[in-house]
């Protein structure tokens, strides 16, 4: 576990350089939560209830906005207004895996306009270190006006069984983010990963990513399609500092007391593996 994971949200806010992270620690610790909910649902209308319903117990709302059948501007504009309404961040899972010229035109363009709304977005690795300076330059770009409210999560592990995404994949991930902590703001991984050595990018004293931990379920061990659930009390002893949570949420007989169930879980193990 590193120091960093420690520390009260509130405490790393104040030292974080990057705004969006500042922010994002900031609503955990006004709203007493690290979850992230999974919105994976498959209209507008569902997506912008569970997102009004559960806001308020909600630090981010994820989504994969291309299962929507009927996405359009109404999605957006809504998901927007829930966004300043309930104080949270979007998330959007779309893990970019793909050479530069290619992926700055999924982020920025396309029917999606995925930079115009989503506050963090994630990519894989493997096309190599391109894919993070192509994203990097487009929020960095003179006429991008939300440059500082974007950032990258780089997807270090994955929690489906099999998982290539391990050993030097992994570290590469590490190295990547080390390079260029301006823009990537954290992994999605199934633990903090400060005990990656790296002769090349060492770790620096004042590094701290923030670790999203995916495949939290708080009553399943797994699906039959190979994802595998840890409880939000092992996810985060293990250094996730935000909690995502799919179908043991949205799908649950009640959501919001479920989400509510995920908040007040993951925030007694966040302030119990807070320096005493
Ligand atoms: P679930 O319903 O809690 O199993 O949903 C998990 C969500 O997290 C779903 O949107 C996946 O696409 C996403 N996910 C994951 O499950 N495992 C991973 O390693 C990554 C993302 Br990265």
């Amino acid at each position: 576990m590193s120091s960093n994971s420690r520390l009260p949200y509130g405490a790393r806010a104040q030292k974080h350089p990057n705004a969006l992270v500042r922010k994002l620690f900031e609503i955990a610790e006004a709203k007493k939560t690290n979850v992230v909910v999974s919105a994976d649902v498959t209209t507008t209308k569902e997506l912008l209830d569970l997102a009004d319903r559960l806001g308020p117990y909600i630090a981010v709302i994820k989504t994969h906005i291309d299962i929507l059948s009927d996405f359009s501007q109404e999605t957006i504009t809504g998901l927007k207004q829930l966004a300043e309404k309930h104080n949270f961040l979007i998330f959007e899972d779309r893990k970019f895996v793909d050479i530069g010229n290619t992926v700055q035109k999924q982020y920025h363009g396309g029917v999606l306009r995925i930079a115009e709304w989503a506050h963090i977005v994630n990519c894989s690795i493997l096309p190599g270190e391109g894919i993070v300076e192509a994203l990097e330059q487009t929020v960095k770009a003179k006429d991008f006006p939300y440059g500082s409210e974007r950032g990258l999560l780089i997807l270090a592990e994955m929690t489906s069984k099999g998982s290539l995404a391990t050993g030097p994949y992994t570290v590469s991930s590490v190295e990547i983010a080390r390079r260029h902590r301006d823009f990537v703001v954290g992994f999605v991984s199934t633990r903090a990963l400060t005990d990656v050595q790296s002769a090349e990018v060492p770790r620096s004293e004042d590094e701290d990513f923030v670790v999203f931990t995916t495949g939290v379920n708080l009553s399943s061990k797994g699906d039959k399609l190979g994802q595998q659930y840890q409880t939000p009390q092992s996810a985060i002893s293990r250094g996730a500092d935000f909690i995502i949570a799919g179908r043991g949420i949205y799908a649950a007989a009640d959501p919001v007391e479920a989400a509510k169930q995920y908040q007040q879980q993951g925030w007694e193990a966040y302030q119990a593996r807070l320096v005493q």
